[in-house]
């Protein structure tokens, strides 16, 4: 295809293994270029190291299959036909983007690049970036871009949990800095994806991929909003999304603890952060999604007040650390939010996550002589839980639900949920 056999993936993240195995399980020679040399180990040991279905045996067969291997050392990516960059793109205390990373791949690939490669950018970036950083290739190598080398912005839109599906059936946007460097990345892809794919310009790209998580967020956040309302009124405000949502029209997210993840809590400040103004909406989601966590320990302090629990003598379990059900990821998860909020003025925080080390070895060891339970994260573990002969475990039977886990609340507890009747 366009000549191109050897690609080299940077960043054996999330985000970068999975595209990795992927081009090699499509039959394409890849090196996995990663600065982790623990990682680097593990994946050419055939051993992935982050928890997603499928991953182990893929990336088996794309090891063995010779087909990938991963490395440190930028010698080994030299004259690569492709580069598909996959770093992170964190946000500043200050909330502006960090392109440390970013910046740091785009001189790694430009030392090690030949005329004519095709590099792709897949991490999420401010719009105007992959101009950028086409501009910062032009001046380390002296090529032109869109002639000696091509350059497109292909966002990555997959779900953790159900990545190497996405991978595949998911639609593609390609956005390139010359419409013939979309096309060479959109055959390039077509190896593997059978979802419909787009062509445009790389600053379209980037604010597709923006809007489409700041359109969650800001979703999550109304949500969120009628949940507060919903606590006003005593109502279930799980039942009225429900009924509301057998409107043609209407799909309301569903309310919670907080969002977390790499990617929304941080997409909208990039989407916002070249902007020369500031319209508020967008800000004013992050402020409400940012502040659950502290709504549900208002939650809980309601409850210990109601039973008489002085916080400083309360012991509190906490069932999640990861910022959403059945993953390992706790980058910046509510969970770990609401904890730092509650710290401080609790006896004690014991925590149990199944996909999370460094918790208690199980749930009955976190709620053992505990005043009060909160649910964290919609691991699907917790959906079925014997609260009777947990509550036996307890010292006081406080269950705070912040992921609308427990559909019927548990007969001899105190039960708070958000967004769940009285405050
Ligand atoms: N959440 C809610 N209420 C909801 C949905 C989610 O509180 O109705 C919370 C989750 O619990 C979690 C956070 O939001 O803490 C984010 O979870 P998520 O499932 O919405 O998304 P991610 O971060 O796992 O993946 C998102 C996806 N974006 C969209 O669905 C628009 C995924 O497709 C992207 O590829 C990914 O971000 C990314 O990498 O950008």
């Amino acid at each position: 295809m366009d000549g191109i056999r050897e690609i080299a993936v940077i960043g054996l993240g999330y985000i970068g293994l999975p595209t990795a195995i992927m081009f090699a399980n499509a039959g394409f020679n890849v090196t996995g270029y990663e600065i982790r040399e623990e990682v680097v180990e593990k994946i050419n040991s055939g051993k992935a190291h982050i928890v997603e279905p499928e991953i182990d045996e893929l990336l088996r067969k794309a090891v063995e299959s010779g087909n990938l291997r991963a490395t440190s050392d930028p010698e080994e990516i030299r004259e690569k036909d492709a580069y598909i960059i996959c770093v992170q793109t964190p946000l500043r205390e200050d909330k502006t983007p960090d392109l440390s990373y970013l910046e740091s791949a785009v001189r790694t690939v430009a030392k090690a690049m030949k005329r004519g490669s095709l590099v792709v950018i897949e991490s999420t970036v401010p719009p105007l970036t992959t101009v950028k950083m086409a501009k910062l290739i032009e001046e380390l190598t002296g090529f032109k871009a869109g002639k000696d080398f091509y350059m497109v912005h292909a966002p990555e839109r997959v779900m953790p949990g159900r990545i190497f599906k996405e991978l595949v059936y998911n639609s593609r946007i390609f956005g390139g800095i010359t419409p013939e460097s979309a096309e060479m990345a959109e055959r390039l892809y077509r190896s593997f994806v059978k979802g419909q794919t787009f062509k445009t310009n790389s600053t379209v790209s980037e604010v597709v991929k923006l809007m489409e998580n700041t359109f969650r967020d800001v979703n999550i956040a109304l949500a969120n909003e009628f949940a507060f309302l919903a606590h006003q009124y005593g109502i279930d405000v799980f039942e009225a999304i429900e009924l509301a949502n057998t409107h043609p029209r209407v799909r309301i997210h569903t309310p919670g603890i907080g969002v977390g993840g790499h990617c929304l809590p941080k997409d909208p400040h990039l989407l916002l952060w070249p902007a020369k103004e500031d319209f508020g909406l967008i800000k004013l989601a992050r402020e409400i999604n940012d502040s659950m966590p502290l709504f549900t320990k208002d939650l809980l302090f309601s409850a210990l007040k109601e039973l008489n629990v002085p916080p400083e003598d309360a012991t509190i379990a906490v069932l999640g650390l990861a910022y959403k059900g059945d993953s390992d990821d706790t980058r910046n998860s509510p969970a770990l939010a609401f904890i730092e909020e509650i710290e401080g003025d609790v006896k004690a925080v014991k925590t149990y996550d199944p996909f999370v080390p460094g918790t208690s070895g199980s749930v009955e060891e976190a709620v053992e002589n505990a005043d009060a339970v909160v649910i964290a994260t919609d691991h699907t573990a917790f959906k079925s839980l014997d609260w009777e002969s947990l509550g036996k475990l307890m010292r006081t039977r406080i269950l705070i639900d912040g992921r609308h886990v427990v559909e019927n609340p548990p007969r001899g507890f105190l039960f708070k949920g958000i967004g769940r009747g009285e405050f």
